[in-house]
């Protein structure tokens, strides 16, 4: 995401269920407290993954800042469905694939 350059950092990578979890609960549920969401897809956090498109393999999901495998993942039951590229986090902390298009909230994050 150029947003995430510009600050000099990159879409968020989630490495552990660790960081995931920190991130549902001090991002996601923090953003969408109190409003009523209906449709599953809405609630979500655009996070650094790609996965190629039309394809259902997990093994072909990359990082994207550096084509790096993934080390932890927590995909949502259907997913990838192989509509991405994009990968979000919904509210839930499951992960799934997206196409890219649609505005969503999204995660950097920086080396510390
Ligand atoms: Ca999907």
């Amino acid at each position: 995401m150029e947003d995430c350059k510009r600050r000099g950092s990159t879409l968020a990578e989630i490495e552990s269920a660790e960081e995931n979890d920190w991130i549902k609960k001090n991002l996601l549920e923090h953003l969408f407290q109190g409003k009523t969401i209906t449709e599953w897809t809405v609630s979500v956090l655009w996070i650094g993954g790609n996965c190629p498109r039309r394809s259902k393999d997990k093994e072909k999901c990359r990082w994207q800042a550096d084509n790096s495998e993934f080390s932890y993942h927590n995909w949502h039951d259907d997913d990838p469905s192989g509509d991405g590229p994009c990968v979000f986090l919904a509210k839930d902390g499951k992960w799934a694939d997206y196409p890219c298009k649609h505005e969503r909230f999204y995660v950097c994050e920086k080396a510390a």
